[in-house]
Order: structure tokens, then sequence, then C-alpha cells
């Protein structure tokens, strides 16, 4: 069964998903929803996601939203086959959740703000807030502080493998460093440093940054 991944490819919360089935080798298809219509707010689209908002997955008759929730039922669903993605004992598997959580609420929202004013609104004819791209990265320096003191300690977030805390990573800190010029919150850093490095440079990433640019070429535009 082709999972039906409803994108677009190039926005931050479908790559979560499809940086996922990728490692898991798991066939999908990418049906993209134009956020720039707005087509995600259409009724067509609520059905798939009341929010109004991209990714939601079809998996034969099973439907589901919420990137973070996607990725770890196809961690658990193919936990036997390709790297496994959420630990093996109970604290592992819980420290996996813990990085997920500190992804979702002290990471996610700060680097979209940066990305939004940055990036996304000159692109719209607008101009970005630089008073509070500012005090974002400021909150941000703090954040990777924390992030740089735990890569120190361990090679990846959640232990001594990759686990979807750092898969959950991957799209948001590209369009940082990449898109919004930022690279040196990252550079910075050491051990912050290497880890994105590695990360970055994982075959499944590398093969949905090879569908960006084929669907793209090298300017993605926007997709936080
Ligand atoms: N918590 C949701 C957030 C989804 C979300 O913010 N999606 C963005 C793209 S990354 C979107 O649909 N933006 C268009 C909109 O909000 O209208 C998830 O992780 O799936």
């Amino acid at each position: 069964m082709v999972v039906k991944v409803y994108g677009p490819l190039r926005a931050v919360c479908p790559q979560r998903v499809i940086a996922c089935l990728l490692e898991k080798d798991v066939e999908f298809e990418v049906i993209s929803i134009d956020l720039d219509s707005g087509e995600q707010k259409r009724p067509e689209h609520l059905v798939r996601q009341p929010f109004g908002q991209v990714p939601a997955i079809e998996d034969g008759d099973f439907k589901l939203f919420e990137s973070r929730a996607i990725v770890r039922y196809y961690a658990t669903k193919y936990a036997d086959s390709g790297p496994n993605l959420l630990g093996n004992t109970l604290e592992e598997k819980a420290l996996v959740d813990q990085w997920l959580e500190v992804e979702a609420h002290n990471f996610n929202d700060l680097v979209f703000t940066i990305v939004f004013h940055v990036v996304i609104l000159p692109t719209m004819g607008g101009t970005g807030d630089m008073e509070l791209v500012n005090a974002s990265e400021k909150k941000l320096e703090k954040v990777f502080d924390i992030y740089e003191d735990r890569l120190s300690k361990s090679k990846y977030l959640a232990g001594d493998s990759f686990t979807l805390a750092d898969l959950s990573h991957l799209p948001a800190t590209r369009y940082l460093v990449n898109e919004a010029g930022k690279s040196h919150l990252v550079k910075d850093r050491k051990h912050v440093n290497a880890w994105w490095e590695d990360i970055s440079s994982r075959p499944a990433w590398k093969k949905l940054m090879k569908l960006m640019a084929d669907a793209y070429g090298h300017s993605p535009h926007f997709g936080v």
C-alpha cells in the first residue's frame, strides 16, 4: 500500500513525515496541497486535517494528521525494519519523547518566527519584524546552548543512536541554516555542528533533498 502524504514537499511539517518514510523505506506519494492559494483551508482538505494544515496521511483506510504523531506511528509500525528510531528500553523511549517535546515546544516556534520574518514575509512583499527576529534569536541561542551541553555528553539527542528526536529537527534546522542565513547558530557550537553535519548527511535526508531539488531546483521557496 502506497502511503499518501498530503504536502507540499517543500513544507517543514510534511518533510518530517517524508524523512521518516524514507528512513524506513516505505513507499509513498506526495499529493501537493497549494498553501499559497489556501487549499489547506478548503472543505476537501479539512476532512483530512480539521485545522486546515499539512501534513495528513492516508494509509489504506487509516488516516492521521499531526506530523509528530505520524512519525511515531511509522517508527512503531516498522520498528523491525530499517533503523530503530524509537529507542530500545523504556528509558530510551522516554528520552526520545522528551527531546521530541523539546523540539515541538522549545525549538520549533522560535525557528518558525525567524524563518517567517526573514524568508517568507519578504517573499510575499512584506517586511519582516527584525526586533522580533533578534529577540527570537537570543532565545534560540539559549536553546542551542542546552543542545550543545546535551550533545557534548551523547552523540544524538536521546542517546547513542539516531532517533525521531533528531529526525524531527531536520526540516526546520535546514531552513534556519540554509534559507534564513542563521548558520552561525549551529556552526558556533562544536557539538551541535557535528550533530547537524551527521544527521543532515543521512542517506534518507539526502534523498529528500534530491526530491526537493528535482521539484523546485535550487530555490525551494518557503515552506514552514
Ligand atoms: N502541529 C502541526 C503543525 C502543522 C503546520 O503548521 N503546518 C504548516 C506547514 S509546515 C501549514 O500547514 N501551514 C499553512 C497554514 O497553517 O495555513 C503538525 O506538526 O503537523
